[in-house]
């Protein structure tokens, strides 16, 4: 992060307040006469499941996991229509991006919320209990209209996991970025320099992309250990390219 005025966070309108109408709630409540803060990108996503957990990454093997990636999905509110499967991503950027954000918010768990927060976002919400094939409980689906990054770390994973460089204006990147030189092609999850039939372009000679990336695309493509996994370098360029089916 360079300076605080750079300050960013992520937030996802996810697709149960696209359902209820809640955008231009959310937008007003995170306004930049409420909170100083600007828009650096904004993004609408059809969510494919690559993304979805990579994002919920530190959820995985939860009983909940697969109803979260669902719901993300937008496959809960939008079960038939497609089409209307979204979310809004955005960055927002200035002082205390993050906590500023994260207060509007309010707790995860909408229950609470409203309890100990009432007229933040998330007491809007509404938790879904879920069972397993018997009919037993097995925990609950939180439906809290709203992501905010947790942490200034983790908003720099996120804002690079959901967004390319280009997707911001360059005064306002908050995080190093660099012509890539190469070529990158995907095909069946694994990288390549060369085209084959069927691969995907990831990123071209003079392509800007994040720094990060592309070091860890660099050792991946030879076979090295990369820090970051392949699904979080490669999922951006992968989102709104084909329809999500199934
Ligand atoms: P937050 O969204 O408040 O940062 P995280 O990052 O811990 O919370 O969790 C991400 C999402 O995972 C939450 N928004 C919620 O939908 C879901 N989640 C987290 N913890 C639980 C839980 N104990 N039971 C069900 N869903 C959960």
């Amino acid at each position: 992060m360079l300076n605080n005025e750079l300050e960013q966070t992520l937030v996802l309108i996810k697709p149960d307040a696209l359902k209820n109408s809640l955008t231009g709630y959310v937008l007003s409540q995170l306004s930049e006469v409420h909170t100083g803060l600007r828009f650096a990108g904004t993004k609408v996503i059809q969510v494919n499941r690559m993304l979805a957990e990579e994002h919920y990454a530190e959820h995985r093997g939860k009983a909940f996991f697969p109803a979260l990636l669902e719901y993300i999905m937008g496959k809960i509110h939008y079960p038939s229509e497609p089409h209307k499967q979204r979310v809004i991503a955005i960055v927002y950027q200035g002082p205390d991006a993050v906590k500023k954000v994260r207060e509007l918010c309010g707790p995860t768990n909408p229950h609470i919320a409203r309890e100990q927060k009432p007229g933040c976002i998330r007491s809007l919400g509404t938790v879904v209990s879920l069972k397993n094939e018997r009919g037993e409980p097995i925990g609950d689906r939180m439906d809290n209209l709203i992501h905010a990054s947790a942490t200034p770390e983790e908003a720099e994973r996120e804002i690079k996991l959901w967004f390319k460089p280009n997707d911001i204006p360059p005064f306002m990147r908050a995080f190093a970025t660099e012509e890539s030189q190469e070529m990158f092609y995907l095909k069946d999850q694994k990288l390549s320099r060369r085209h084959q039939t069927g691969s995907i372009c990831i990123l071209a000679p003079g392509d800007i992309a994040w720094q990060s990336d592309l070091q860890a695309l660099r050792l991946l493509v030879e076979g090295s250990a990369s820090q970051v996994p392949l699904g979080t370098l490669v999922a951006k360029y992968l989102t709104n390219e084909t329809p999500e089916r199934g």
